[in-house]
């Protein structure tokens, strides 16, 4: 009895199986009521009852080796189809789905490329800052209303620790590192205290634009943004500057452009005025460039700063600034086909 268990044994570990249809067959031949297992399991009643207990064990032992065996088998198939008629080639494959990028990138990637083809390079700076990079070092007088906790984000409670509120704070940095010529746009992040609307929101991101060197005049500033507005809005852009104040430029301005919906006709974009803002600019005041110890009386330089959102939303006439960061997918996805 012995004996026969052992070669039963042996004979199921050399058992391979190529399809789930062969371990099945191999399961009814081992493992049924009827198969050879079972065949022992009823001889097994027959022998002497002294014998039982030793050969009982082995038995068993064998039965539920077996059992694992054959149904690790079938297992390996059973996620297999093995019929290959199933197999059709000419199906199309499976699409991939595909992402889009987010509005404010793509208008974001096309400002920096239109200033690129200008010769102006990209900088990048903290969004934490201090009171000197954000407020002082661009003229903001002491008692300024910006510096007020009402329109800045302060971290904890200490007056020196702010999130930035505009770009410019990267313009001091470059400025206080490298000498003139500087030629450079500045994306980023920004941050202001400010309750969210339709058109307003307490963070949202902004290009500025700083060009410094020997010469740089007021004209310089019109030529580049005129550039600018044709790229951005098409060659029948036209803009206008209107007197404006800031504290870091002296004179300022903000520019408006031709609207882009009725050419300048009037509609509700441009409320009947033909004209719709996009930018502040200006020349550095000198007192911005002597904060950064660069010579005032040698050098000069201009500087603008736009909001990406609004860019935006004229572009593809979004109509609430919420929209870009709820980051809805019904929103998102329809800006695939931009770059
Ligand atoms: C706006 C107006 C502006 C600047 C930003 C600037 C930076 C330095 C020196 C002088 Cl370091 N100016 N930036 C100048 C004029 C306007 O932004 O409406 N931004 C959304």
């Amino acid at each position: 009895m012995l004996d026969k268990i052992k070669a039963l044994q042996d004979e199921i570990k050399k058992i391979t199986v190529q399809s789930a249809d062969e371990a099945e067959h191999l399961r009814i031949k081992y493992l049924s009521k009827k198969g050879k297992i079972s065949e022992l399991v009823n001889e097994f009643r027959t022998i002497p009852n002294e014998q039982k207990r030793e050969v009982g064990q082995v038995l068993n032992k064998m039965k539920a080796e077996a059992t694992d065996f054959i149904n690790n088998l079938k297992a390996e198939f059973a996620n297999t189809k093995t019929d290959e008629k199933s197999e059709d080639f000419t199906l199309p494959g499976s699409l991939m789905k595909l992402g889009s990028r987010h509005p404010l990138s793509i208008v974001r990637n096309e400002i920096v490329d239109i200033f690129a083809r200008l010769g102006f390079n990209v900088a990048e700076g903290p969004e934490i800052e201090d009171d000197f990079h954000v407020f002082t070092a661009l003229n903001f007088p002491e008692e300024h209303p910006a510096r007020d906790m009402q329109d800045t984000f302060f971290i904890e409670k200490d007056p020196d620790v702010l999130l930035r509120t505009h770009t410019s704070s990267v313009q001091v940095r470059v400025m206080e590192k490298q000498r003139p010529p500087i030629r450079s746009i500045f994306p980023g992040r920004v941050f202001r205290n400010e309750a969210i609307s339709a058109r307003a929101h307490c963070i949202f991101h902004q290009v500025e634009g700083l060009y410094i060197d020997e010469n740089v005049s007021f004209a310089d500033l019109k030529q580049t943004l005129l550039y600018f507005a044709k790229e951005m809005f098409g060659e029948k852009t036209e803009i206008r500057l209107r007197p404006s104040y800031f504290p870091f430029t002296e004179p300022s301005a903000e520019m408006d452009i031709s609207c882009t919906l009725c050419g300048g006709k009037g509609c509700n974009v441009c409320k009947y005025t033909g004209w719709v803002e996009i930018l502040g600019c200006g020349m550095v005041d000198p007192h911005v460039l002597e904060y950064s110890n660069i010579d005032s009386e040698k050098y000069t330089g201009f500087a603008f700063g736009m909001g990406i959102e609004r860019i935006t939303m004229l572009k593809y006439q979004i109509k609430d600034i919420r929209l870009f960061f709820e980051n809805d997918v019904r929103f998102v996805e329809q800006f695939k086909s931009a770059l």
